[in-house]
């Protein structure tokens, strides 16, 4: 057997993948009507970001996130018949600073400021967390040592976030830039879960389009069997974030860009047209998107609510990227639930831990080093794009015309991301997107992604999670694609046939479909109204 069959990549060797190393990332750092940044610029290199500007200021309206510590966040207090508004942030800072030694009397802080949930929370999986899976000693630890800390954290946060945080709405293209320190102090108050109007989503409720942010909703779930131990591996990973972060050696210096975009209606490629070619090729069946995937677009195979199940049972690709990177976390601040031709892009998060498993068989393995190098700014020369796919409860639905264009405009529109920045050309590192919890083919899905890939001129990194087959189909069809010299239009024209086909032919893979129509040259006499429009 030669070496070259039994290597694990196929493709271009990933070292002439462009990446963004030594360029400037996009966005840059500077205010805009479309980029808001919390802290003073320009940063030094060895500098902590200052907040910006320097006083409080209160906003407490639609636009912005309505802050615990906001004035206006009051609530009802009845005492002898007379009831009269107490300010919340008051509350939360007299509980959180009395002496708290175990999760009873945490679960009883959080309640103090959370009154509505009296009856209704109870904090099973903390509970069970410290009774079960840490020792008497690491218990201690928590209590006497990190939670202080994390309340500290929690309660600077009118001192260190003193801008108001702009609501990334539908269809808005914006950005927030904010500083290491300050998500910590953020994510220090999801912990203790402080967000005012954050606890419930019903559809009534004012953030029924947001994700959850505070954590009461995670620390209700219940352990009843060894299944469920990998939630207290999510756990773990929260809790090696915040020792991290308060510890006296650790200098977050570090700076975060969470950016929302829309395709312009104008920009929506028409596919059926595009005489784009694909592009360079690497793929894998070893290695991780994280690992593997350094200096690369890094697809996060996401949730329309950013985030997913992190704060709930999930486990799978997104929740342990925000598992092992919590910063990702903030973004479930203030991110409205992405829309069809959307996507979020997130600039510059640091790896706090390691993990093995996958799903039920999660674990924290520890700390994590992150030595990606950092840009002149202190950001991370590491951008996560989140993109979600259909949910596809019959298989046949994604060769729908109208499925293949949607999950085509969504991809495109994470991966066409900064297309006029320097880093316009570092490739897109990804792998079988929307098809584990959301049940697509791997065979289409890695073609529409290696098309709107061409589509935004950038190459791609393919991991395919352990799967040779998949890698080696995958390869033989993109090289044969580029051999044929096809275009994304071509390809676009013959998935149009496809599901036709599916409905009334027996069935053949969606491959094996592709190579029999080019090499038939099927393909060129169809058109489709519908796809005319895009
Ligand atoms: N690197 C590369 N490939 C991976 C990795 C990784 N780190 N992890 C998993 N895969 P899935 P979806 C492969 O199910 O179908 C979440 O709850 C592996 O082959 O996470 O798009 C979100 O919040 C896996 O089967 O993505 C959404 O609600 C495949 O990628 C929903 O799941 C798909 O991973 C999205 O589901």
């Amino acid at each position: 057997i030669s070496n070259d069959e039994t290597k694990n990549w196929k493709g271009i060797d990933k070292s002439l993948l462009p990446r963004s190393f030594g360029k400037q990332l996009f966005p840059s750092l500077i205010p805009s009507l479309d980029h808001t940044l919390l802290f003073k610029i320009p940063i030094g290199i060895s500098n902590i970001p200052e907040a910006y500007p320097k006083e409080y200021c209160d906003t407490w309206d639609d636009n912005h996130v309505k802050m615990p510590c906001s004035r206006h966040n009051l609530f009802l207090v009845h005492h002898n018949n007379k009831s009269s508004k107490k300010n919340r942030w008051d509350v939360i800072t007299y509980s959180l600073l009395k002496p708290i030694l175990s999760s009873e009397e945490l679960e009883k802080a959080i309640i103090s400021y959370n009154p509505k949930y009296k009856d209704k929370w109870r904090f099973y999986l903390l509970h069970s967390f410290f009774d079960e899976c840490l020792n008497e000693e690491e218990t201690e630890e928590f209590f006497n040592n990190l939670l202080p800390k994390i309340i500290n954290l929690a309660l600077q946060l009118p001192t260190l976030v003193t801008k108001p945080i702009p609501l990334l709405k539908q269809t808005h293209n914006h950005s927030i830039s904010l500083s290491q320190m300050q998500i910590a102090c953020l994510l220090a108050n999801a912990f203790l879960c402080t967000f005012p109007h954050r606890n419930v989503s019903n559809s009534k409720s004012e953030y029924s389009e947001y994700p959850y942010i505070n954590f009461n909703g995670f620390f209700q779930l219940m352990v009843n069997s060894s299944a469920n131990h990998y939630l207290y591996e999510k756990l773990k990973c929260i809790i090696c974030y915040f020792k991290k972060v308060t510890s006296a050696n650790s200098v977050l210096n570090g700076v975060v860009t969470y950016s929302r975009r829309r395709l312009p209606s104008g920009d929506l490629p028409y596919w059926l047209q595009s005489t784009k070619k694909l592009t360079n090729l690497y793929i894998t069946s070893d290695g991780t998107i994280e690992d593997n995937g350094d200096g690369m677009l890094q697809v996060d195979f996401a949730n329309k609510f950013i985030g997913g199940g992190v704060l709930g049972h999930g486990s799978v690709q997104e929740e342990i990227r925000f598992l092992i990177c919590p910063e990702l976390l903030v973004s479930q601040l203030f991110s409205e639930k992405m829309l069809h031709t959307e996507a979020i892009i997130i600039t510059g998060v640091e790896r706090f831990s390691d993990y093995s498993g996958y799903a039920n068989s999660f674990e924290w393995k520890g700390v994590h080093l992150d030595i990606t190098p950092i840009d002149d700014n202190n950001r991370r020369y590491t951008t996560i794009v989140a993109i979600d796919a259909l949910y596809y409860n019959d298989p046949k639905n994604q060769f729908k015309t109208k499925n293949l264009r949607r999950e085509l405009h969504k991809s495109f529109a994470g991966f066409s991301w900064g297309q006029d920045s320097e880093c316009s050309d570092v490739a897109i590192a990804t792998g079988n997107w929307g098809c584990g919890a959301f049940r697509g083919d791997c065979h289409l899905k890695s073609l529409l992604q290696l098309m709107s890939a061409a589509q935004a001129n950038r190459d791609v990194a393919y991991f395919t999670f352990g799967d040779t087959k998949l890698m080696d189909s995958i390869h033989s069809m993109h090289t044969f694609l580029k051999s044929k010299n096809i275009t994304v239009g071509e390809v676009s024209r013959i998935l149009i046939k496809y599901y036709a086909c599916l409905e009334t032919l027996p069935y053949v893979g969606v491959h094996d479909y592709i190579y029999d129509a080019i090499t038939n040259k099927a393909w060129q006499v169809f058109e489709n109204k519908e796809y005319q429009s895009g």
